[in-house]
């Protein structure tokens, strides 16, 4: 860790307390021009420190710094050992190198968590904007017992999984958009990506990396022209100091606490026998979080169409079923259950009105 990494983590961990230069370079072991480097770098990087002579340097509540620390204060305990975090400052895609870690051997729950990400990637080699210091880019590393059919149970569990721990952090009520995307007042406030490589012996995954992109603020500036009228963040406007505070924190170990939940069911379901699991839709096997997807599921009920479908035919959504296929009555009356990896859809009002 560099200097100025370590100041910040300190002055983070100590808000609207002022710390002595002496005292900080004491407990660092390095010279208090260091120390002074050091916040003056950071507050040219945006962040809040004040400093007064007499006193030292102070970090306003405000202020919300993604952080090993910061994310783990509000893990239980007992799950901590649990999780290989790491955090980074800017990154190319989570995704991407966890994907290269996850190659070389990495355990289940090794987590990356950024505050930015250059080359920020959605589905089919599309971008995910990901600009600094809004939003909270994770990816999580999963090696579970399930076939290459049921990879979509991951993108399921973790929409659920990110969209309740939104809704119990903010008071709010974020809708998913089938199958990886949290809506939040008719926005996209957050995606999901979900990549595996299957053991082609086992036809088993051999791992899973689901990456999650959301945004919490508007980014400054706003978002790009072209996603303007698609995107939207949790906290549009100002919120006060208190909501603000930590919130990045507070959110990324929300979400790492319900996946966590989520995923130990998905486990002990697959313990209970691989024929419940593999026949999870045929025996109306439901995973523990699938009731919880349906009921926050924006489609169902809803006209779509489906995007790569030139003939632009209309499609009613009658349901999710328990393997998360979209099951759709064509207008002919068949009904068909569609998998995510094939499709992407539209409500057909939004279609109309744009
Ligand atoms: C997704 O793809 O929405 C999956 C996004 C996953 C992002 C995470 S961040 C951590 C990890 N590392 C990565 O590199 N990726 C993952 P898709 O359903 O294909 O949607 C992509 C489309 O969403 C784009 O074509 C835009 O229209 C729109 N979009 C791009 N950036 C957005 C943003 N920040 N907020 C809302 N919509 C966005």
């Amino acid at each position: 860790m560099s200097v100025k990494e370590d100041v910040l983590r300190i002055l983070n961990d100590n808000k609207e307390v002022y710390l002595s230069g002496e005292e900080i370079a004491g407990r660092l072991g390095v010279s208090r021009a260091a120390v002074c480097k050091a916040v003056k770098g950071l507050n040219a990087e945006g962040y809040d420190i004040s400093g007064l002579s007499r006193l030292g340097y102070r970090m306003h509540i405000g202020d919300d710094i993604l952080s090993i620390d910061g994310i783990n204060k509000y893990i239980d305990k007992e799950m901590k050992d649990v999780f290989a975090i790491e955090v980074f400052k800017t990154i190319s895609s989570t995704n991407t190198v966890l994907k290269e870690k996850a190659v070389k051997g990495a355990e289940e729950w090794h987590i990356f968590v950024a505050s930015e990400q250059t080359a920020g990637r959605g589905r089919m080699n599309r971008t995910f904007y990901s600009p600094s210091d809004s939003g909270i880019y994770m990816s999580i590393l999963f090696r579970p017992k399930l076939s290459a059919q049921q990879a979509l149970l991951i993108t399921t569990m973790t929409a659920t999984a990110v969209s309740e721990a939104i809704d119990e952090l903010f008071h709010i009520e974020t809708k998913i958009k089938w199958v990886n995307d949290i809506y939040y007042h008719g926005r996209k406030i957050c995606g999901i990506l979900t990549e595996a490589a299957v053991n082609v012996e086992t036809a088993m995954l051999d791992y899973a990396v689901v990456g999650i992109g959301v945004n919490v603020k508007a980014p400054v500036g706003d978002f790009p022209e072209d996603i303007r009228s698609i995107a939207g963040a949790i906290l549009s406007e100002q919120p006060d100091e208190a909501v603000r505070d930590n919130v990045r924190n507070r959110l990324t170990a929300g979400i790492i606490g319900k996946m966590y939940r989520y995923y130990g069911m998905l486990k002990a379901d697959r313990m209970m026998g691989e024929s419940v699991a593999d026949n999870a839709g045929k025996m109306g096997h439901q995973y523990g979080f699938m009731e919880s997807y349906k009921r926050k599921s924006m489609l169902i009920g809803k006209k779509v169409y489906i995007l790569s479908d030139e003939s632009r035919e209309e499609l009613l959504v009658l349901d999710i079923d328990d393997n998360a296929a979209l099951v759709v009555e064509h207008a002919d009356g068949r009904i068909e259950a569609l998998k995510s990896g094939e499709v992407s859809v539209r409500e057909s009002q939004w279609e109309r009105n744009m």
